[in-house]
């Protein structure tokens, strides 16, 4: 009994100790996210594409349109825009990736904190 379950543990270890699904590999890079899949960022609940995926496996699904934007999943996958969320396809202003935007706002935001300090300093050495 305990050699079976020592069996199971070291067979299922890894998964537990990456925390991520195996079927990700399945996946290119900029859609190995949880919402590819899911419906939060903490993995709770399927989209469309999560479902279709649990239900028939991905080379089933490759030519489905699971969240209905017009794109069957194989070119979302191709294109890098998330097959289950309906807002984001190819050509859409929503990027799965838009991380960037908010590193601009960033390097925006002190860029403005640089300029108002020297601003301040310079005003302080005049008085
Ligand atoms: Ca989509």
């Amino acid at each position: 009994m305990s050699a079976i379950f020592l069996k199971l543990i070291i067979l299922y270890y890894p998964t537990f100790l990456f925390a991520r699904p195996l079927y990700l590999k399945e996946l290119p890079p900029e859609l190995k996210k949880c919402k590819t899949c899911h419906l939060t960022r903490g993995g709770k609940g399927y989209n469309a594409f999560g479902k279709d995926f649990e239900n028939f496996g991905m080379e089933k699904i490759m030519n489905m349109d699971s969240d209905g934007d017009g794109f069957i999943n194989r070119i979302e996958i191709e294109k890098g825009t998330n097959p289950g969320d309906p807002a984001d396809f190819p050509g859409s202003q929503k990027k799965s990736g838009s991380i960037s935007i908010w590193i601009l706002t960033f390097l925006f935001s002190i860029i403005i904190i640089t300029v108002l300090f020297y601003i301040k300093k310079r005003k302080m050495k005049n008085d």
